[in-house]
Formats: structure tokens, C-alpha cells, sequence
């Protein structure tokens, strides 16, 4: 008998941070072990996702997940129990034959990934190691640089303002541990500058600040202007990431900035940035563009490629065959992995494998529906992606993801390695950044 082959897989409906149905499953294995795991759910999604089955009824506003998790408890309990969990790779190649669609369509891929993810941390649990170690041996020391939101937006916080997230990452800091003090320091003055400014109204959807800016410039503005009076040197130590999150408003190459009451085509958006990155120091950019605006990224990302990093979720939502396509075009230079764009551990493995033999960076990302669930930070870690996004610098489940980072960095001690600038190290932020 194979010590790790699967005694019992069990679903359960929990709840998600916005107070909606999602995916938790248990497996357990022949020796005891036991893992659990919980899918996230996305607002601002990229269309070409694997397919997330919510039940066709009007509970919840039609956001039940009770058909994904009897389709846990029912067929996929009743294909895998028996069989070893040793291999990630040949479970989830059950999965998605079973499943037997291109988008995970019939059984879910809400129902797929928590599986997929609570099978891995059973063997981890079975080999008595933490999930990022079984995932990526004894090399897995590198703590990922983290973007984390200030300000939230689109689809976030009642498209308040166009641009989604607002985030910040910390070139300058020496360890991961740093890097979250010097963002509690820019997100605490951040709120201090609004309370002042009596635009403070409470939180987005993932903690960062709910704003209520009459430009999205405006909101630039008032970021640097939170890292300055945090202490911190713009472009140095402190540097800006967007996520631009395009394909909410806009299509077809037409984009309507609703704050402004401004409708732009593809090149007037591009102008429209390159004018903030030069005025900002802007280090990395997610979603310029929108999802079937090919040709539009790749002209984002010959303009400003070499500047700094110009990520694609909406636009490569994890997929392989989209990233190739992309890099055939020279668009965008760096890829967010979520797992559940793609519904096991191995198809959003497979992007980043993809991604790198193209030179494409990665980021690990959460979801703006997420839970007490921490999978995505021992990916990070296990896969030596660098960098990892999760939300801002409030709410339980963002901060479950930085506390467990900064659990594995003390684990690590001496061992423990940094991103650092490194990750934009291909295009240093230092050179930019004068408001002038
Ligand atoms: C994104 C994510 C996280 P959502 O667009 O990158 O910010 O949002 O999960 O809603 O797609
Ligand atoms: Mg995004």
C-alpha cells in the first residue's frame, strides 16, 4: 500500500472575504495526512479564465458553489480516493481529463483547484515539511518582492476611480520582513493624508484605502506624496505598481475613463501612461491595456518594455498558449499566476515554466475575493517566482498571506534570501521618478 494514496477527498461551501460562497476541500491520505484548501474567486476577471461553476439559482445572488462542491464529494472523490497524491502532475492530469473541457466548464474549476491545492499540502503534510519546501526542494529560500495596494479601485471600490489597484513595492529594502514595515509606514500615512484631506471613506475590497480622487493622476499624486511624508525616497526605496486592470473600461481598442469623462483609443492610453511613468516612479504596470487589445500591449511594450515591467493578467490569465502567443508579439515582459484562471496547480506551473523559458518575469497573485487560505505564498516561495501580490496592507485574509511570508523568512533565517530590486532589475527605477 502507497502511504500517500488518498483515503478520503471532502467539500465544503465556506465564505470568501466579500461574504460569498466558495470552495473549501479536506483530502486526506492513507497515513493520516491531511490537507485543506480554499479557492479564491476574481471581480475583475479576464474572459479566457477557466470557467468558476456557480449554481444556477438566484441564492446568493446566484453565486452558490453547492453544485462544484458535490461535484467534489461525488465524482472527483470517486475518481482520485484510492489513488496516490505523490504526483502533483499525474493528479491533476486526472483532474482535467476528468473534467474532460477546455475551461473546466462541466466540474468547475473552483472545484478542480481546491482539490489540486489540498492534495499538495497533504503529501507536504505526509512529508513532514512546509508546502513550499515539497514544492521547490531545498532551493526554495527566496522571499518574493511584494506590490501591495494603497488605494483601491475599478472594479474594486464602485469604479471610484478607473485605475484598480494603486499599489507600492520597495526596491530599496534589504529583507522581506522590511519591506512590509516600510509599507505599514506609507499605507498608515496614506490614510493620515486623506483623513486630513476629508477624502477618507473606509476600504476597498482588498484593504487598500476607498478613495475618492477627481483624477486618476490625483491619486498618483497622493501616493508619492504618502511615501514621501512615510520617510521614504520615491523611485529609491519606495517605488509605484499599477494595475491598470483595462479590460473593465475598455474593448475594442476604445476606453472610456469614466472620473474623467474621457474616451481614449488605444494610443491615447498609451500616451496617457508613458505621460505618468516619466512624471512618476512607476516600477511596474498590470493590464495597460485591455484583453483583446494585442496589438496595442505590444506597442505599450516596445515604448516602455525596457522601462520597467509591464504584467498581463486579464490578458494571459496564466495561460500558456496565450503567453506564447504573446511573446510572439512582444507584449508585456512579465506574467501574474493565479490558479484559479487555470483550475489546478500544474496548468498555472506550467505558464510560469513557459514564461520563463521566454524571459518573462512572474508574480503569484491572490484574488480580490480571497480567504484565510495562504497556498499562493508557499507558490511564491516553491516556485522562486520573486514576487508576490495579495492586496493591501489590511483585512485578515491579505494579511494571513504576509504573515505566513514572514513566518517562512524567520523559518529560512540565515537561508533566507530577498527579490529585492532585483526583480526590476532590468529596468532600474532609480532613473525615474522627478515630478518636475
Ligand atoms: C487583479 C485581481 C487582484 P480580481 O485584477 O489583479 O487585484 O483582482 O481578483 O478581482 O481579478
Ligand atoms: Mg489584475
Amino acid at each position: 500500500m502507497n502511504a500517500r494514496s488518498i483515503r478520503s477527498i471532502h467539500a465544503r461551501r465556506v465564505w470568501d472575504s466579500r461574504g460569498r460562497p466558495t470552495v473549501e476541500a479536506e483530502l486526506i491520505l492513507d497515513d493520516g495526512a491531511v490537507g485543506r484548501a480554499i479557492t479564491p474567486a476574481g471581480a475583475s476577471k479576464g474572459t479566457r479564465e477557466a470557467f468558476e461553476l456557480r449554481d444556477a439559482t438566484a441564492r446568493f445572488g446566484g453565486l452558490d458553489v453547492m453544485q462544484a462542491v458535490a461535484n467534489v464529494n461525488g465524482e472527483i472523490a470517486r475518481a482520485l480516493v484510492g489513488s496516490s497524491a505523490d504526483d502533483q502532475t499525474a493528479l491533476d492530469e486526472r483532474l482535467i481529463a476528468l473534467d474532460g473541457t477546455l475551461a473546466k466548464t462541466r466540474l468547475g474549476a473552483n472545484a478542480t483547484l481546491a482539490v489540486s491545492m489540498a492534495a499538495s499540502h497533504a503529501v507536504a503534510a505526509s512529508l513532514g515539511v512546509p508546502l513550499y519546501q515539497y514544492l521547490g526542494g531545498p532551493d526554495a529560500t527566496l522571499l518574493p518582492m511584494p506590490q501591495i495596494q494603497i488605494f483601491g479601485g475599478g472594479a474594486h471600490a464602485g469604479r471610484r476611480v478607473d485605475i484598480q489597484d494603486f499599489m507600492i513595492v520597495c526596491p530599496g529594502a534589504h529583507n522581506f520582513g522590511q519591506a512590509l514595515e516600510w509599507t505599514a509606514e506609507v499605507y498608515r500615512s496614506a490614510g493620515v493624508l486623506m483623513q486630513e484631506r476629508g477624502s477618507r471613506f473606509g476600504v476597498a475590497d482588498e484593504g487598500g484605502w476607498w478613495p475618492d480622487f477627481t483624477t486618476n493622476e490625483q491619486a498618483l499624486e497622493t501616493l508619492v506624496t504618502a511615501i514621501e511624508s512615510a520617510g521614504f525616497v520615491p523611485g529609491e526605496q519606495v517605488a509605484i505598481a499599477l494595475d491598470v486592470a483595462a479590460s473593465e473600461f475598455g474593448r475594442h481598442g476604445r476606453y472610456t475613463l469614466g472620473l474623467e469623462s474621457r474616451e481614449l483609443d488605444s494610443d491615447g492610453l498609451i500616451e496617457l501612461l508613458l505621460r505618468w511613468i516619466d512624471r512618476y516612479p512607476i516600477a511596474s504596470i498590470e493590464d495597460p491595456l485591455a484583453e483583446d487589445d494585442l496589438e496595442g500591449f505590444a506597442r505599450f511594450t516596445q515604448a516602455a518594455g525596457h522601462r520597467l515591467q509591464i504584467v498581463g493578467d486579464d490578458f494571459l490569465v496564466s495561460h500558456a498558449p496565450l503567453i506564447r502567443q504573446a511573446a510572439a508579439m512582444g507584449a508585456a515582459n512579465t506574467v501574474l499566476l493565479k490558479p484559479n484562471q487555470r483550475g489546478t496547480l500544474t496548468e498555472t506551473l506550467q505558464a510560469w515554466q513557459v514564461a520563463q523559458s521566454l524571459g518573462y518575469a512572474a508574480i503569484v497573485s491572490a484574488r480580490s475575493g480571497e480567504t484565510e487560505d495562504t497556498t499562493i505564498v508557499h507558490l511564491a516561495i516553491g516556485w522562486q517566482t520573486g514576487q508576490l501580490k495579495v492586496g493591501s496592507f489590511a483585512r485578515g485574509e491579505r494579511m494571513a498571506k504576509w504573515n505566513e511570508a514572514l513566518r517562512i523568512e524567520e523559518r529560512l533565517g540565515p537561508r533566507a534570501r530577498f527579490a529585492g530590486a532585483g526583480v526590476f532589475g532590468r529596468n532600474p527605477v532609480k532613473a525615474r521618478g522627478s515630478r518636475a
